[in-house]
């Protein structure tokens, strides 16, 4: 049967179970748009296209699951960089369509052209660096081969995004639907083998060892190895520290739990690695800038290392390994503990020669210099969302470091820091497409700077009746930039304070509930009246503008 194109691309969504695509038309794609309008796959309208890709990366982050993102040529499709970015960093299925001029004006200069012909932004190109796949479809004759790779790609263990433009009249061409047939649109069954002298060397490498420690990153959350990490830890009384990304994938609560590592956190996990550890076992984690203290050279100075990794490019990339595995974490993991198990050893074989930390709440505050003071009021306030948080909450966090230090992530909850590219103004959005994977109550925890990128998208919420509970530092200023002044600039404070406007005010027209929180007393009342699961609330919490967290900015 004859279908057009526009057709064609959404009967392809359907069939890589695409549910929402996320953006704004404009006239160079209505004919997709047109095309969606009998579709079971929805649209979610956004504020802005950066909007409609955080969504849709939100969306994948949390539900694994291809999501999608459509704007239309020239500003639709560039407004959409920084998401991308972001998604091809953090390596989300996310595919990105977007509308282009018809192919026979291209070079003519036909309105919001992004062709590359005479002069016109090249689209592609602009794309080229931050897609695994990119094409501008001129053609017809070989759909089936783009979009057969637009689905590898996208369907891959190490997914990334990719972009499919489409001109105008080439989204009216008719073709045949059988097409379709020859794209592959399942998961392929491909699982990466694992080595059995690899697993063995690993296993041994753990046995030998007097006090290893486990850094689980976010292949660890990727791969769904969470239990298998537990039982590993468990087995052998392995204490169990997490980049920021893996937070939570032992729960916190676990007396194993030595909370994240890195330079936002208050050192616990760091100071027991150098400390205590004679080998350390990368699982699933890359050794980041804020992981790894700026690759600080203490931190594995002569301890022994392991890596096991499904992406070998990962491995051996920022350290030398002892044992360096490439497989999928689960496969290795379910390796080492049968391996274990065949050996005869029981619970706690290794015998532990330091607790990995008397009480949670020396792990998290013991020594801490980055809380001197100035932060009561938001301790107290993580102190009462432990308390009375819904156990499925998921978090999306541009503050990170209150979170990070003040919030035990344990079973239920699901913790996503800002990632990626690090960009400001990802939180709501993000915290909106991962409200369209699940029907969980969703927070997003941002400062006043970061909200005023973003917030506009809180009426998306408005416009789609999602719950959404979101938490704002009001500091009057960029604090990190601020601290950054303070600490490396000689207090020359440029560009970071700023004028807030009445957020009040702002929430009464949003139709948002509103509470805001200036002592213990407020606190009190917020967690009196406000309503995670269904109701639209902005808590504001009041802080000084120099009650900076002191850790380190140092850049080399
Ligand atoms: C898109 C983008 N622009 C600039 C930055 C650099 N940057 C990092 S933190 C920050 C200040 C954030 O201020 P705010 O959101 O108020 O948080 P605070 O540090 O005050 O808690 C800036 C400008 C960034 N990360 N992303
Ligand atoms: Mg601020």
């Amino acid at each position: 049967m004859k279908i057009q194109v526009s057709e064609l691309l959404v009967r392809f969504l359907e069939r890589l179970g695409v549910e929402y695509i996320f953006g704004m038309p404009g006239a160079h794609i209505l004919p997709v748009y047109d095309a969606l309008y009998q579709s079971p796959v929805r649209t979610v309208l956004a504020k802005h296209e950066q909007g409609a890709a955080f969504m849709a990366g939100g969306y994948a982050r949390a539900s694994g699951k291809v999501s999608c993102c459509i704007t239309t040529a020239g500003p639709g499709a560039t407004n959409t960089v920084t998401g991308i970015a972001n998604a091809y960093v953090d390596k989300q299925p996310v595919l990105l369509i977007t509308g282009e001029t018809s192919t026979h004006i291209f070079g003519k200069g036909g309105l919001q052209e992004s062709s590359g012909e005479g002069g016109a932004v090249d689209q592609c190109a602009l794309f080229s660096s931050i897609t695994r796949y990119q094409k501008l479809v001129e053609r017809t004759d070989y759909l089936a081969n783009v979009l057969n790779q637009t689905a590898r790609i996208l369907l891959s263990d190490t997914p990334g995004p990719v972009l499919l433009s489409l001109p105008f009249n080439v989204q009216k061409e008719w073709v045949d639907e059988s097409i379709l047939d020859q794209v592959m649109t399942r998961r392929p069954l491909n699982g990466i083998s694992v080595r059995h002298e690899e697993v063995s060397a690993l296993t041994d490498l753990l046995l030998d060892s007097v006090n290893p420690v486990i850094v689980a990153g976010y292949g660890c959350i990727r791969s769904g190895s969470e239990a298998l990490v537990d039982q590993l830890s468990d087995s052998l009384n392995i204490p169990v520290t997490t980049s920021l990304k893996a937070k939570g994938v032992i729960s916190e609560a676990s007396p194993r739990a030595l909370g994240s590592l890195g330079v936002t956190s208050t050192g616990h996990a760091y100071r027991y690695i150098v400390d205590h550890a004679d080998t350390v076992v990368f699982l699933g984690a890359g050794f980041n800038e804020r992981t790894s203290y700026l690759w600080d050279d203490e931190l594995l100075q002569g301890k022994r290392i392991a890596q096991v990794d499904n992406d070998p490019g990962q491995l051996n990339k920022v350290f030398q390994s002892d044992v360096a595995v490439s497989g999928d974490i689960r496969a290795v993991l379910h390796g080492v503990l049968t391996s274990i198990e065949k050996q005869g050893l029981k619970t706690g074989a290794i015998r532990k020669t330091v607790e990995p930390c008397e009480s949670i709440e020396e792990r998290d505050t013991g020594n801490s210099e980055i809380f001197r003071s100035g932060f009561a009021l938001v301790e107290s306030f993580f102190r009462h969302l432990q308390a009375s948080m819904p156990p499925d909450l998921m978090v999306f966090d541009d503050n990170i470091i209150f979170a990070q230090n003040f919030l035990n992530v344990s079973e239920g909850v699901r913790f996503f820091p800002n990632s990626g590219v690090s960009s400001l103004g990802h939180a709501i959005p993000a915290a909106i497409g991962a409200r369209m994977a699940h029907q969980r109550p969703v927070m997003a925890i941002l400062g006043d700077g970061g909200f005023q990128m973003c917030c506009m998208e809180m009426m998306t919420a408005v416009n789609y009746d999602l719950p959404l509970t979101v938490l704002m530092f009001n500091n009057s200023t960029m604090g990190l930039i601020r601290k950054n002044q303070y600490q490396n600039y000689d207090e020359h404070y440029i560009d970071c304070d700023f004028i807030n406007p009445d957020y009040r005010q702002m929430m009464k027209s949003f139709g948002f509930s509103y509470q805001r929180i200036e002592n213990e007393m407020d606190i009190q009342q917020t967690f009196d009246t406000v309503d995670f699961m269904g109701g639209r609330t902005l808590i504001e919490i009041m802080l000084e503008r120099d009650a900076f967290p002191n850790y380190s900015s140092r850049r080399h």
